[in-house]
């Protein structure tokens, strides 16, 4: 009877471990998480921290055409787009500072269009 009860004990504490580990397996893949960035002319943005690894969707609703080029600091602050990487779709923030600018005409300079955005 003893020896029931102990391989009942042990059944039952390896589900719990098993159930601890899928708890633990489920957040750790919920933890990439998504962000939506307003991208449309005129919008007002300021620097934002997220998780290294999140996903970043520029959203435009204003159907003026724009991009998404990812540049570094001294072109963020200078609104140039030259030397930076065109990003296509959803873009996975990477870790530290990442800026990214809209490159069409004055899009930046004159329409708010660029964004810190600190991966940690
Ligand atoms: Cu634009």
């Amino acid at each position: 009877m003893a020896q029931v009860r102990g391989s009942a004990h042990i059944a039952a504490t390896a589900v719990i471990i098993m159930v601890t580990m899928s708890m633990l397996f489920q957040s750790q893949v919920a933890e990439a998480a998504a962000h939506d960035v307003k991208w449309d002319y005129g919008v007002k943005l300021s620097p934002v921290t997220y998780k290294t690894g999140d996903t970043i969707n520029f959203k435009n609703t204003d159907k003026l055409g724009h991009n998404v080029i990812k540049v570094g600091q001294a072109a963020f602050g200078k609104c140039s787009g030259q030397g930076g990487a065109a990003k296509q779709g959803p873009v996975k923030l990477e870790s530290g500072a990442n800026f990214f600018i809209c490159s069409v005409g004055k899009h930046c300079s004159q329409g708010g269009m660029k964004i810190q955005i600190t991966g940690n």
